[in-house]
């Protein structure tokens, strides 16, 4: 039986990867590779510094750690003035009523997010007050698709892996949340996540008594 659902942010929550998306694209082009749109499916969900090593593979460039800390910053930056005018009316449809509707039976909520920034981001979209832990990626030693960041949100929520269900936009994060022995409800609009339990286009017309029949 569910007891705590944990959220990814990014993708999930808010759809803040068209930033990401974008501040890597000048990142990318800088060191002279085209980053794409199936090039950036691939970065859902993996840290910072891990995407910027996976670009730079592509790329086939070698930079040195102070070159790859400046990009990081400057990726960030970037980042930062992108989502910058985020509000209340930037947080994906049904999330809110879902998050009411879920507490309000009695399910403990986290936030489970390889983002430096999702706490800063949940503030923006006015989000705090609805969950007993938010784990980001300061917080954990290793990210998405590694357990960690999934284990510690159970952990601050008092559960058992079990009785935990993951929501996931992501490749990187739905094996994150299967190495935790968690179950998954995928969101995506285009039939992938193959690895997820059940998948979802977004939380519109999803509560609990739907949660408890599909997980139970
Ligand atoms: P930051 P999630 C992930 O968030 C994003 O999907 C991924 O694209 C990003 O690189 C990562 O956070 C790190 O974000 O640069 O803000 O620390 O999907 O796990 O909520
Ligand atoms: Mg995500």
């Amino acid at each position: 039986m569910i007891r705590g659902v944990i959220f990814d942010l990014d993708g999930v929550l808010t759809d803040t990867a068209v930033h990401h998306y974008q501040s890597w694209r000048r990142i990318a082009e800088g060191v002279g590779f085209a980053l794409t749109e199936k090039h950036n499916e691939q970065l859902k969900g993996v840290s910072r510094a891990d995407s910027l090593d996976i670009i730079l593979g592509w790329a086939g460039a070698t930079l040195n750690d102070a070159e790859k800390a400046a990009l990081l910053i400057e990726k960030n930056n970037h980042y930062l003035e992108l989502i910058a005018s985020l509000s209340s009316a930037d947080i994906l449809p049904g999330v809110v009523a879902f998050l009411e509707n879920i507490r309000s039976g009695g399910i403990k909520t986290a936030v489970g997010s390889s983002s430096k920034n999702a706490p800063f981001i949940l503030d923006k979209l006015q989000l705090t007050y609805y969950f007993d832990a938010v784990v980001d990626g300061n917080m954990v030693r290793q990210t998405k698709p590694d357990p960690e960041v999934f284990i510690n949100a159970a952990k601050l929520l008092a559960l058992p892996a079990e009785s935990c269900l993951v929501i996931e936009d992501a490749d990187a994060g739905v094996a994150a949340a299967r190495a935790a022995g968690m179950s998954v409800l995928g969101i995506t609009a285009h039939g992938q996540l193959a690895e997820a339990d059940f998948c979802v286009q977004n939380l519109l017309n999803i509560d609990l008594s739907f949660l408890q029949s599909q997980f139970s």
